[in-house]
């Protein structure tokens, strides 16, 4: 080729050096559609073999340059086995659930069998435990195997290990904005279980939870509490969650509605259910719109939030003609409500009711039904309340829900 150069621009010629780009440029003069050919096939060619190599078609990799995305992504980063699944119950809010003790962990089984799957059973022992249950609901704390009603023994024992015991809550519980901790009051476990609260409150803080600790406790029946430990111990545990927003379920009441109509051995279990599926009703219908009058979650957290006790009751009106349906309601739901009597005014006063479509579109029953509210209103500071149509009821129902007494 250089001789052949020599002969045609002479012995002298010096060629001139090209870049590369003037290259294609030339070529491209001359042949306009073979150059852009060529180069597909020469791409083409590299990608077969796989060499990644070449920075025409692989730009340089940007290294650990933009990790940081990873970081801030919505992916959620592996998740842990042991996080329990998210509660399958319809809630109005993100709760989690904690029996402490034998009657404390019947008590949140009942909440898990109807899909509140965020439920943890802390005990000192494994023996007073619900059976049918997933180990992975078990909070084993160490150190005693159960505490015999020695209420000072169970503070001991669950302040020393509440640490351990918010570390489950995080593990298996993880975020939630409230934390529902249930515990039959009289015996040695259940009645220590506000020595948890330091480390679950801390545990809501720490997540920027909305919520707060929220306490369902458990009255010795009357038999029960003629025992001087098993009165103490309730009264201490009493004196505890004085503060704290918290439910009383008052066992004798609970057990004498129940009389007659379920034998002994079915008692607790269907208390606990009838009381789980009351307070789930709550949950879920402040989760619901509602045409005439919604509940919503904002009404129910400042109910839920408000220090003090919490009475909650329900009932049903076969008789909707009737012209004291307003007090019918008020009184039907503190009547049969598994709660001790309220006493004072209370704080907050939450009225649900659940009529059907031809009660609701009866003027008569609709005018009669506002008595019903100015009753709850009449008893507490603020009122809330909420109208629900649904068909298939055995009756008008109504839901109370009295706060801060
Ligand atoms: N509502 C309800 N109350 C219960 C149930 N089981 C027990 N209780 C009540 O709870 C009280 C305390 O009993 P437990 O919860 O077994 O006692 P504990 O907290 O395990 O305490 P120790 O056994 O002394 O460590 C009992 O006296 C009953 O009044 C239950 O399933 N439902
Ligand atoms: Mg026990």
């Amino acid at each position: 080729m250089a001789s052949a150069t020599w002969v045609l621009m002479g012995k002298n010629y010096t060629p001139r050096k090209m870049s590369e780009k003037q290259v294609e440029e030339h070529l491209r003069a001359v042949f306009p559609d073979l150059i852009d050919e060529l180069k597909e096939e020469y791409i083409m060619s590299i990608n077969d073999d796989g060499n990644k190599d070449d920075t025409y078609i692989n730009p340089p990799d940007a290294g650990d340059d933009f990790d940081f995305v990873m970081a801030y992504d919505d992916d959620p980063a592996e998740a842990d086995e042991r996080l329990l699944a998210a509660n399958s119950a319809t809630c109005a809010i993100s709760c989690g659930f904690i029996g402490v003790g034998g009657g404390g962990g019947k008590l949140a089984k009942a909440f898990l069998d109807l899909g509140f799957t965020k439920t943890l059973l802390v005990n000192t022992t494994e023996k007073d435990q619900p059976g049918g249950t997933d180990q992975n609901h078990f909070v084993l704390v160490p150190g005693a195997d159960g505490v015999g009603k020695d209420i000072v023994l169970g503070k001991k024992v669950l302040g020393e290990n509440s640490a351990f015991v918010e570390d489950a809550v995080r593990t298996r519980i993880g975020n939630v904005d409230w934390l529902f901790v249930l515990a039959g009051g009289g015996g040695g476990t259940g009645s220590a279980c506000h020595e948890l609260h330091g480390s679950l409150s801390r545990y809501l803080t720490s997540i920027e939870a909305a919520g707060k600790v929220v306490y369902i406790i458990t009255k010795p029946t009357a038999q029960e509490m003629l025992n001087p430990t098993i009165s103490k111990n309730y009264s201490a545990l009493l004196e505890d969650v004085s503060g704290c927003p918290h439910i009383i379920i008052d066992n004798e009441r609970q057990l004498q509605l129940l009389r007659g109509k379920v034998g002994m051995l079915n008692m607790f279990p269907s208390a606990n259910r009838n009381f789980a599926k009351l307070i789930a009703q709550v949950l879920k219908l402040a989760s619901e719109h509602s045409e005439i009058q919604t509940f919503d979650s904002k009404d129910l957290e400042k109910c839920l939030g408000t220090e003090g006790r919490m009475v909650i009751g329900s009932t049903v009106v076969r008789d909707v003609t009737r012209n004291d349906l307003g007090s019918l309601v008020y009184q039907g739901c503190l009547r049969s409500s598994p709660c001790p009597t309220p006493s004072g005014r209370a704080k907050t006063g939450t009225l649900l009711l659940i009529a059907d479509g031809a009660m609701a579109s009866d003027p008569d029953v609709s005018r009669r039904l506002e008595s019903a509210f100015s009753y709850v209103g009449g008893r507490a500071d603020t009122l809330f309340s909420g109208v629900y149509v649904k068909e298939g009821i055995p009756g008008l129902i109504a839901i109370t829900l009295l706060g801060g007494l």
